[in-house]
């Protein structure tokens, strides 16, 4: 392949100059048209993500902040159907009372089983929502604890959820494989619920690769 000689030049004086550029974060791909594809990795703005069930992040990236874990109540079928990671320290405008609301509520562990090496049934749910640097872009990866080449692991853990049976239809996160708990919270007061996830392999997954009552994982990636 012919690499314009310029090209490479500019690319080295970036390097010089703004000590920005390692050799082995460029690459360069021939596109199926005629045009030369230099990706950069590592020059992006940084990307925002959650992490479920930590009070922390991963070295090298930014605590934007932590909080606790909620979302709709487990027996209702309304309210938001995301869990969100609300900050220990709100902020209100209006004091006027709502006459119809939606309502939130902290998050638990459902984990009554030795998935956790640690007890966490009953106990609410920490979140720190986190700023990889330079990072461009973020993906949540179910049923692998692994990331792709080239792609940085942020965390890994479990694929959780609602339960199959009860109104809250939420959607799914990857928890922490090695959760924090909220201190304080051990009692069982319910709320928005998180329960790991099995696949139902007899109806469209095949049953091998995925395993029968096996908690599917997770991995969050960025790039
Ligand atoms: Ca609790």
């Amino acid at each position: 392949m012919d690499v314009d000689e310029g090209m490479l030049s500019n690319l080295e004086k970036l390097e010089k100059n703004q000590g920005l550029v390692n050799k082995e974060d460029v690459h360069i791909k021939i596109a199926p048209g005629k045009d030369i594809i230099i990706t950069i990795d590592g020059l992006g703005n940084g990307v925002t993500y959650t992490r479920w069930g930590k009070k922390t992040c991963r070295k090298g990236v930014e605590l934007v902040y932590e909080g606790y874990a909620g979302g709709g109540l487990y027996t209702e079928k309304g309210n938001g159907a995301n869990f969100i990671c609300l900050p220990k320290d709100p902020q209100y405008l209006s004091s006027t009372v709502p006459t119809w609301e939606s309502k939130l509520y902290g998050a638990e562990y459902e984990t009554n089983n030795k998935i956790f090496d640690k007890p966490t049934h009953n106990y609410n749910v920490p979140c720190a929502v986190c700023l990889a640097p330079k990072k461009s872009t973020k993906l949540m990866i179910p049923a692998k604890v692994s990331c792709p080449k080239s792609w940085t692991r942020e965390y890994y853990g479990y694929l959780m959820t609602s339960f199959f049976g009860h109104n809250r239809n939420a959607l799914y996160e990857c928890v922490d494989h090695n959760p924090d708990i909220i201190p304080g919270t051990a009692k069982d007061t319910n709320g928005a619920l998180f329960y790991f996830t099995v696949a139902m392999c007899n109806y469209g997954l095949p049953c091998r690769p995925y395993i029968p009552k096996r908690a599917v994982t997770c991995a969050v990636c960025t790039k």
